[in-house]
Formats: C-alpha cells, sequence, structure tokens
C-alpha cells in the first residue's frame, strides 16, 4: 500500500504531532453505503488533492498553525469496532490540545468523532452541512448506516445540532426534526429567500464541531458522491455559511465525510481538500 501522503505536506512540512494545531484522522470507513460506492476511497483522494493546494488562502498561511497528519485508522471489522477506534484518536487528538480533522469515509464516522467530544464533558452544538437529515432510526435494519448518523447524535449526547443543505429527507425524519425541535435551513429555502441575517439560533453553543457531508455541495460542485441530490449549495454560498456559523464561536473539531472520488475528474477530491483548508483556516480565526 502506498504511504498516505500527510495533508499538504509537499509545500508546508508536517508538524510533529506534539506542536501540531491540527491532527488529521483518515477514516476510510465504508460499510453502509447506499447507492454509489467508493467512500473508503476518499481520505487518501483529500489527502493526494491537497498537495495541489495553493497554502496561501488570500489572508494567510492556516497551515503555519501545524499540520499533523495520522496513520488511517483500522477501519475493518465490526462497524461498532471501528467507530471505538475513530472515538480513541480523536479524544488523543483533543488531548494532546489539537483540533481533530476526520476524514470520511462515510458519514457514520461522525459518531466516533462526536462521542469523544461528548465524553470530555463541556456543552457543544453540532451544525451539520448535509443534502440528507440522516435522521432515521435504521436503514436497511441498520441502526448505524450513514442515514442514521445524527439520529444517533441526538439520541447518545443530546447535542443540539443545526442542519444546513437538505433537500432529500423522509416522512420519518420530517418528524423527527419536528418533534425534537431540530432547527435547520434546507437548501430550497437558501435557493428561494438567500442568506438569513443570522444562521444558528440564538443560544446555540459557543463550540462548535462542523460536520460537512461533501452531498450538501451542489453536484456541478461535487460530482464525486455516493448519493448527489440536485440543488445543493455553491461554493461560496458554502463559504459564507461555514464563515456565519463559526463567527464569534470555536471550532472543537470537524469533519468532511462522503468523498468518492473519481477515477476520471479529480475535482471533486480537489474540491473536498479545499474545503478542509477552508475550515482550518475558520478555525485559526476562531
Ligand atoms: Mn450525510
Amino acid at each position: 500500500m502506498k504511504r498516505l501522503p500527510g495533508f499538504l505536506e509537499c509545500d508546508v512540512p508536517a508538524a510533529p504531532r506534539e506542536t501540531a494545531r491540527f491532527e488529521i484522522i483518515p477514516a476510510p470507513f465504508e460499510k453502509s453505503v447506499s447507492y454509489g460506492h467508493g467512500a473508503a476511497k476518499g481520505p487518501r483522494a483529500i489527502l493526494e488533492a491537497s498537495q495541489q493546494l495553493e497554502p496561501f488562502d488570500g489572508v494567510g498561511v492556516p497551515a503555519h498553525a501545524g499540520i499533523y497528519t495520522g496513520p488511517a485508522v483500522d477501519c475493518r471489522g465490526s462497524a461498532a469496532a471501528a467507530l471505538g477506534r475513530i472515538q480513541a484518536r480523536t479524544a488523543a487528538a483533543r488531548a494532546g490540545g489539537r483540533i481533530p480533522v476526520l476524514l470520511g469515509g462515510e458519514h457514520t464516522v461522525t459518531l466516533g468523532a462526536i462521542r469523544a467530544l461528548a465524553a470530555t464533558g463541556g456543552s457543544f452544538g453540532v451544525v451539520q452541512f448535509d443534502a440528507h437529515a440522516d435522521l432515521r432510526d435504521r436503514y436497511e435494519d441498520n441502526p448505524l448506516s450513514h442515514a442514521c448518523v445524527m439520529r444517533r447524535v441526538v439520541e447518545e449526547t443530546g447535542a443540539p445540532v443545526f442542519q444546513i443543505g437538505c433537500r432529500a429527507y423522509c416522512e420519518e425524519e420530517a418528524a423527527y426534526r419536528k418533534r425534537k425541535g431540530i432547527p435547520f435551513l434546507d437548501a430550497e429555502t437558501l435557493a428561494l429567500t438567500g442568506m438569513p441575517r443570522r444562521v444558528l439560533p440564538a443560544g446555540f453553543p459557543k463550540t462548535i464541531y462542523i460536520t460537512f457531508d461533501v452531498d450538501a455541495l451542489d453536484p456541478a460542485v461535487m460530482p464525486g458522491t455516493g448519493t448527489p441530490v440536485p440543488g445543493g449549495l455553491f461554493w461560496y454560498e458554502a463559504l459564507r455559511l461555514l464563515r456565519a456559523v463559526s463567527a464569534g464561536r470555536r471550532i472543537a473539531g470537524f469533519d468532511v465525510v462522503e468523498l468518492a472520488p473519481q477515477a476520471a475528474s479529480p475535482i471533486s477530491a480537489f474540491t473536498a481538500a479545499r474545503l478542509v483548508y477552508a475550515i482550518m483556516a475558520l478555525c485559526s480565526k476562531g
């Protein structure tokens, strides 16, 4: 197996683990994808595409804060065991003062990272960018399906969740949202009425975890994902939303998931790498 490159390492040498601000956690987890396949190849594709990023983002060089890329999490075996390993890696990053940056893999991986956050106490909210609500109780009889991950997050941790960009969910999920009072900004509302003045509700926690399912982006921007849905976010819209939700808040960790890289085109992998780097820049600002 070819060595996994460090994020952006060809331009900015990797930081030692002890002093890095960011710890990249590659999680090639693919067990429940229901439509297109390839999410297991996401982390490597993002890391390889990151070599092509421009380190200067127009303001500064976020990579100078220090990026350490850990080895891929062993995602073989049961989903529960793999989630345990993702949780342990996330917890270790946080214990060392590093911001965990989880690269999926399918969306299920988020549960491992959020369990780690919840275990250390303190209030935090989860901001979810996604075409889907991921609030089903079960999907194909699997409670750890990527279609159920936010339901598990809500049930297990009670963390407030805010959903952005959704445009494909079932009645069960709509009813669950309503019952739990889960706030959201759906893609159609955004398209029809534009950016609201305030995105997150007043009182949303000052510490947030961002989970970015790349299918939140429009398939024109991000064709390489297992379950693409038309009518998604465009690039600058996504950036504006990310800025809006992180302004005045601390990002405790984040993930970018569900990239299913396309052999024929580097667009999706590069866009995902650029997205990771853009969120890093927001972490540095906070
Ligand atoms: Mn998702």
